[in-house]
């Protein structure tokens, strides 16, 4: 296969496979990377000390894999149309956790997959797959690839499916067909930064380190401090304002994947309820979910916080 046949050979795939988009962008340090630098010199990570780590690794690919010419990039409609409570005894969970089983493991084996039918074709292509956690710039890499713009709030848009997109991708040593990056959709809009409780929001910037999902997923072992306790809410896990107002999300269409599927109880969870959680009980209702990444102690914590609010 020439490069025009294999990369539309990885794209039809990528469908079958069931990713909802498939971009290709060829591998390279990306203009826009450094201003990670910017970013954690201010602190904008607050205590995400792991975003320090490998730092020359994630902002050029090339670093990460030596040998990288191409970065197929893909997406994951997670959607499920559902509303968050409005009732003050819910807490409420960020819609990619709604489902039973954590994000991360359905994509790498999607990719794997994806990896294995490219080998199939030409055993002598090698390939590496990235999901989230590894040091890479998802977001950057979608937008690269075609598959939607950075928004305002710095999440991915796609025109056909809004933002409610995993990313991951697979990054291979073999020239392809390159797509080109979408142009940016949002206007003059500012629903966004107007809608975030915390002010978290500069146009394209985010203070991680005021963000609600930070605070309530990413923020060990220490209260979550009063100016934003006050803000969060009912947010225990996560939060979809800035995705909920963004008017891209009309387009959102409900996922056809039955892994992400909502359980019931994640989308009115009781306060009271979740409160009594033990270690044993956490564990057992969230040990395969996103939710677990929170632990025990500082999911227990968020759960206080929202209810000191009432
Ligand atoms: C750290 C992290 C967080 C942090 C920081 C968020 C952030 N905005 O950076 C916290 C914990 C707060 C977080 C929250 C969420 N996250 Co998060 N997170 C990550 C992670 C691990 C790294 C992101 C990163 O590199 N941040 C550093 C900053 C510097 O990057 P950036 O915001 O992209 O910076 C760009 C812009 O500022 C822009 N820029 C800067 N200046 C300017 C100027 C102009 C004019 C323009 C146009 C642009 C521009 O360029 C920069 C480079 O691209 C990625 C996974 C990964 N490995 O990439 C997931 C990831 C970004 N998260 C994801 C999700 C789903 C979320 C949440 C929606 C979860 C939730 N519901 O609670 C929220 C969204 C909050 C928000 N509005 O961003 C998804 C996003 C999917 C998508 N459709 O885009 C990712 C990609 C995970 C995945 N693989 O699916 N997250
Ligand atoms: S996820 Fe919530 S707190 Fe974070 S930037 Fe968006 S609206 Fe603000
Ligand atoms: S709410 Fe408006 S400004 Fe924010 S990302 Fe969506 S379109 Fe862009």
């Amino acid at each position: 296969m020439d490069k025009h046949q294999l990369s539309r050979f990885i794209k039809d795939k990528s469908l079958e496979i069931g990713f909802h988009k498939t971009g290709i962008a060829r591998a390279e340090k990306l203009p826009g990377s450094d201003y990670l630098k910017e970013w954690l010199a201010k602190g904008k990570h607050g205590t995400m000390h792991w975003m320090e780590n490998y730092l020359e690794k994630r902002l050029d690919v090339t670093k990460l894999f030596p040998g990288a010419k191409s970065v197929v990039a893909v997406a994951l409609n997670y959607y499920s149309p559902q509303k968050h409570s409005t009732q003050k005894e819910h807490g409420k969970i960020s819609r990619y956790a709604w489902g039973e089983k954590d994000y991360h493991k359905i994509l790498k084996k999607k990719l794997k997959q994806l990896l294995r039918e490219i080998k199939a074709v030409d055993e002598t292509i090698e390939g590496r797959l990235f999901v989230d956690t590894a040091p890479i710039q998802d977001k950057l890499w979608a937008q690269q690839a075609g598959i939607g713009w950075q928004g305002k709030h710095t999440n991915i848009i796609s025109r056909d499916f809004g933002s409610w997109l995993f990313l991951g991708e697979l990054v291979l040593d073999t020239e392809l067909e390159y797509d080109d990056p979408l142009q940016d959709f949002c206007g003059s809009c500012t629903a966004c930064i107007d809608a975030c409780p915390t002010q978290a929001i500069e146009p394209y910037k985010v203070d991680g380190s005021k963000c609600i999902s930070y605070l309530t997923i990413e923020m060990w072992d220490e209260p979550i401090p009063e100016e934003q306790a006050s803000k969060l809410n009912n947010w225990i896990f996560g939060c979809d304002i800035c995705q909920d107002v963004c008017p891209w999300n009309r387009f959102e269409q409900e996922t056809d994947h039955a892994d992400f599927k909502p359980v019931l109880e994640n989308i009115r969870p009781g306060l009271e309820e979740l409160s009594k959680l033990t270690e044993e009980g956490f564990k057992k209702r969230f040990k395969k979910s996103p939710v677990y990444r929170a632990k025990h102690k500082n999911f227990i914590r968020n759960v206080k916080t929202a209810m000191e609010n009432k």
